[in-house]
This record gives C-alpha cells, structure tokens and sequence, in this order.
C-alpha cells in the first residue's frame, strides 16, 4: 500500500510539471524557394509553439516579418537579377536551439540568341548619344576604342565620342553591350574627319551684281552669299571656306580667253575666306541660312565710307543682320568693319584692297572644308597650282607659266558645293570640274547688261529641299530675286 501511494505521487508530480514545459517545437513547410530571373514573392509556414526571429543572409532577400511566436505564414520577396549566374541565399528561422533554414535559389536570365546591331554615324566635332539595349540584363560595355566612352544604365547605352582632331580620313570602333560571353548590342561609331559633308551645306545664292542705284551706272555693293543646311541634322559651319575661282568662264568683250590644264578633282581658287571658328561655335538647324556679306552695311540708309556720307538706296539690301563680313583692312582703300559681324578668316586674298565679288559675273563660287590638319600656311606653302596656260586673242597664242600666278588648288574631296557661273551670250568653259558642278548659271544676257543689277543666282527647291543635282544649269534660278530683298 505505502508503495503504491508512493507511485501515485511520482506520476501526479510528472504529469504537472509536463503541463509547465512542453518541448520547444520549430519546423517550417519547405526546404527551398526557387525564383526566376524576374524575382517576386513566395511563402512558407513556420510551425512552432514558441517565440522564434527569422533572418536572412542576403540583402537582396526581404521577409515579411523577422519575428513572432508560434505558427506563421512568411513571405520572401527577392527582386529582379540581372547577372549571368544563379544566385543563392538562405532564410533562417531560429527558435532557442532549434533552427531550420529555407534556401533561397534564383536563377539567371537567359541571354537572347541574336545580336543586335546599329550604326552610327558622327560629325568630326562627337558628341553623346543614346543606344537602347536590352532591359534585364546586367550589361558591360566594350571597345578597344579609346576615343569613345561608353555606360550603360536602365536599359540605355550612353556613347560619348571624342572630337576627332587633325583626322584626314573617317573612323570606325564597335561598341559592345555584353552579357556574359553573348553579345546582346553591337554599334558600329563611323566618325568623319568633318563636320559638314558635301552637299550638305550648300550655295544658295550668290548676289553678286549689287542693287541698281537711280540715275548712276554704278550699283551699291550690297554683294552677299547666302548659304544654307540642306541637311536633316545640325551642321556646324566653322572652318567652312568660301573661294572664288582662278579661272574665268567667260570670253572677254574683245574676244580674248585663256585655256587651262583640266584639273578633273580639284578647284583652282585665287580668294579663300574661312569661317572662324573651332567645330562647334556656329551650328546651323536643318534649313537654317547663314548671309556673308562683303560689307555687313544697312544699304538702304546713308552710311559713312571713308569719312564721307553715303546715300541710302531704297533698291539695296540692308546687310547690317548679316551672320560674317569679308573685312580687308589695307592702306589703299578704305573697308569698313561692323563691330557687330564677326569678320571671315582670310587665308588669301588676291586684291592688295578689298575684295569683291565680279560685278559682271566672271567668276565662279565654291564652298569647301579643309581638314583640322589644313591651314593659310600649309595651302600657301603646299598646294600652289603648277603648270601653264595659254592665252588666245586674235591671232596671238600667247603661253605663259603659272607659277607667277596666285592660283591654289583645292582637293576635290574637301568640296562641299561649287557653283559655276559665266554670262549667257559668252560662256566658253566651267572653272569647276563637272563632278562639282556640270552646268552653268547667270545674270543678265551679255557683258555690262545692266538689267543684271538687282539679280541673283538662287538656288531652287524641290520638295522643301534646295535641288542640289551638281548641274547649275538646272538647280538654279538665273536673274533671280534676291532673297533677302
Ligand atoms: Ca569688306
Ligand atoms: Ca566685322
Ligand atoms: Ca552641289
């Protein structure tokens, strides 16, 4: 009897003091979550009976809640991953002594089969332009180029490309976005020595006769050249190099003319005035014109020339708004100088005064851009015109060197626009090879015409565009209006 009652005190005493402390419990419904390259949420259970905290081992991993007591559904949320292989991680839930851990696993993305590929093509000056490239991927930018800086971020690729200074020939580098071992972009950067490309910037007009003035003979030298962006980019006009021809395309009155050698791929220029400016200092929107004026004078109203005042004239053209002026200082004849209007370079000038356009429309008119590796002095020094001509009047044939001559020749790849013009009744050759000008233009009908005052050549437009065939003839308006009339 004592003996039983003493049993029966053991088992009251256990089953109380099991009521008191139950054993700790901690599991949870999975040993894994796995993620696709896109991230999101997934869920587990935690099954347990007393406080536990969670933790995670990764910054990228996020839990929904890292402590609590008893059962629980946990959320994990991993974003997005872009690199070329699997990450991992793990979830820890800690309870006392009991831990269970839930492995996190996400996958990489899975790089497209095909590259993509894009050209670009730059002007001489460079610049920033964005590529779009795949979104999802943690992309690297290539190139051995080291004159193009390239970074990519959400889904942009941000190409800098460096001035391209003293070049004489374009340039090429790819740029590639890279994904692991796949190219996912591949650009090809051509950049050209220039920041104009023939044709682009083009002659579209050249008043050259000046306004007629009432009652005199002679014309107000209200002379300009118009030039304007026939491209669909903004062009910079710097550097750009307005010339005249040597060669004259027109019979004199008395019947006296000279032949040449043919120079089949270049320009022989006396005058050479230049654009100041480094590559980016005087852009031109598509369509935007730019007026060089030989004196950037208000011609309609009375102006001071040499201390004397002269005469407005209501026929003539008010050049003060033009963009540069033709400015020859010398001790001969007095030019004058708008502070306002940025002056041309003057790389040669053939007059020991100022120069002018012919006012009888002997000459011929071209465009041009040296390369950066050109200047006055290399052109003066290096591209003088060698040969002989040989002059024709009456029964006289007359040869003579040219090497006396202020005469250069201009390659023809750094042409950009030439126009050839000549009288009506007495053309007999174009100064300018036909590759840049095949046709001819004019005003007024024959030699001191003066119903040629107060005309222009002017280009025409076709389609919103100035018609640029290379052949004068057709692109352009003889006896025309002046524009800026
Ligand atoms: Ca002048
Ligand atoms: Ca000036
Ligand atoms: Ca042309």
């Amino acid at each position: 009897m004592k003996k039983f009652f003493l049993l029966a005190v053991i088992a009251v005493v256990a089953a109380v003091s099991c009521q008191k402390a139950e054993a700790p419990q901690l599991s949870v419904s999975t040993s894994s979550l796995n993620y696709g390259p896109n991230g999101g949420n997934a869920v587990f259970q935690v099954t347990s009976n007393v406080d536990w905290t969670a933790s995670a081992s990764a910054d990228w991993i996020t839990l929904s809640t890292t402590s609590g007591s008893g059962n629980a559904t946990f959320t994990v949320t991993v974003p997005a991953f872009t690199e070329t292989s699997a990450r991992s991680g793990q979830v820890t839930v800690k309870a006392g002594e009991l831990q269970q851990v839930v492995a996190i696993v996400q996958v990489a993305p899975v790089a497209p089969n095909e590259t993509i590929e894009n050209n670009y093509k730059v002007i001489a000056l460079g610049g920033t332009f964005a590529v779009n490239v795949p979104k999802g991927y943690s992309l690297t930018a290539e190139t051995e180029a080291d004159w193009i800086e390239a970074e990519i971020a959400d889904g942009v690729m941000t190409l800098t490309v460096a001035p391209y200074v003293n070049g004489t020939a374009s340039r090429t580098a790819t740029v590639d976005a890279v994904f692991g071992e796949n190219v996912l972009v591949e650009v090809t950067v051509e950049q050209s020595y220039r920041n104009v490309e023939p044709g682009e910037l083009l002659i579209e007009e050249v008043y050259f006769t000046g306004s007629p003035i009432e009652g005199s003979t002679s014309p107000s030298m209200d002379q300009y050249i118009k030039l304007t962006n026939n491209a669909d980019h903004v062009i910079y006009a710097d550097r750009v190099m307005f010339v005249t021809s040597f060669i004259s395309g027109t019979i004199s009155s008395v019947g006296a003319y000279y032949e040449y050698p043919v120079l089949e791929d270049g320009l022989a220029v006396e005058n050479m005035y230049v654009i100041p400016g480094k590559g980016d200092e005087h852009p031109l929107q598509p369509g935007e014109s730019i007026v060089l004026a030989f004196a950037a004078i208000d011609y309609t109203n009375s102006y001071e020339e040499d201390g004397e005042t002269v005469e407005g004239n209501p026929n003539a053209i008010d050049l003060s708004k033009a963009d540069f002026e033709f400015y020859d200082e010398n001790e001969y004849w007095p030019d004058t100088d708008n502070p306002d209007v940025e002056n041309l370079e003057i790389w040669f000038k053939e007059s020991a005064t100022i120069t002018t356009l012919h006012k009888r429309g002997f000459e011929s008119y071209a465009i041009c851009l040296p390369p950066y590796n050109e200047d006055a002095e290399s052109i003066l020094a290096n591209r003088h015109w060698e040969g002989a001509r040989t002059f024709y009047f009456n029964e006289y044939v007359i040869p003579s060197d040219l090497a006396t001559q202020d005469v250069w020749v201009i390659p023809g790849e750094w042409v950009l626009d030439a126009v050839n013009c000549s009288l009506k009744d007495s053309w007999y050759q174009n100064p300018w090879p036909a590759a840049f000008d095949a046709g001819w233009t004019y005003c007024g009908a024959y030699d001191g015409d003066p119903d040629r005052f107060g005309k222009s050549v002017r280009r025409k437009e076709v389609d919103g565009k100035l018609a640029d065939t290379n052949v004068s003839t057709n692109d352009f308006t003889p006896n025309a209006t002046p524009s800026l009339k």
